[in-house]
């Protein structure tokens, strides 16, 4: 059964108890894993903050600020952005926002930023609640990014960059999944399967969070 289809009433679970007021994931994967496509579905059904490092870089790369013009070098070459610009970004949204916590899409990707992201949220005396890790098989996530090229428009989805993209996701990011397995907080997801089935597994393990802490 779909989550909403549970709660007719609302087109989103809103988490008003107070122990559950704020509640931080990480949805973590590879690019093209579907952390952007879950994170919609994810912030409309539960009502989180959507903190997406991707959209926030390609926003300052579409303005031509002083920080997309430094960000867009390292997007076009598939290489992640460096660690202070994009901890520097992040941390004034974090300030800056209010609700009932945040879907964390595409961030950390570094154990730096894993590091920059739970002292940012000690200091508010929050706390990554749980981290779901998407798993997809390499040549489907350059499926996927390939075909997203064909009416994206986005530079790095293309096979080229695509594969130095998974390159870079090995060797920088993949460790940060070790970093939250270390705190007990990682959960992997088979995200190979239909969008929906996806989200129906994720939201399965939000839930059982929910039903525990509630
Ligand atoms: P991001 O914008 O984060 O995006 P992504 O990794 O490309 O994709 P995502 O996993 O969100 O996939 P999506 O749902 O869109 O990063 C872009 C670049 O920004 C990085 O390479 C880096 O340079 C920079 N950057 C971002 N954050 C950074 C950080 N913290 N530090 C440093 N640099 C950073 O899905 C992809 C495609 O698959 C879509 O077309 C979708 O429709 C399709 N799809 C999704 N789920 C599917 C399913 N179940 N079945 C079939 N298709 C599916």
């Amino acid at each position: 059964m779909k989550h909403t289809e549970k709660y007719p009433e609302v087109d989103y679970i809103c988490l008003t108890q107070p122990k559950l007021l704020m509640f931080n994931l990480v949805l973590f994967g590879p690019p093209g894993s579907g952390k952007g496509t879950q994170s919609e579905n994810i912030v409309k059904t539960y009502g989180l903050n959507h903190l997406s490092t991707g959209d926030l870089l390609r926003d300052e790369v579409a303005r031509a600020t002083p920080l997309g013009l430094e960000a867009k070098k390292s997007m076009d070459q598939g290489q992640l952005v460096p660690d202070e610009v994009v901890i520097g970004m992040i941390s004034s949204r974090i300030d800056g926002s209010e609700g009932q916590g945040f879907v964390f899409d595409g961030f950390p990707r570094t154990e730096a930023q894993a590091a920059a992201l739970d002292q940012l949220l000690e200091a508010k005396g929050l706390a990554i609640t749980m981290v779901l890790s998407l798993e997809v098989p390499e040549d489907e996530l350059i499926r996927r990014l390939v075909n997203r090229g064909t009416s994206s428009g986005r530079s790095d989805d293309n096979e080229e960059v695509a594969m130095k993209r998974i390159a870079e996701y090995h060797a920088k990011t993949k460790p940060v999944a070790a970093y939250y397995d270390r705190q007990g907080k990682l959960t992997g997801v088979k995200g190979d399967h239909t969008v929906a089935e996806t989200f129906e597994t994720l939201g399965g393990h939000i839930e059982k969070h929910i039903a525990k802490v509630a």
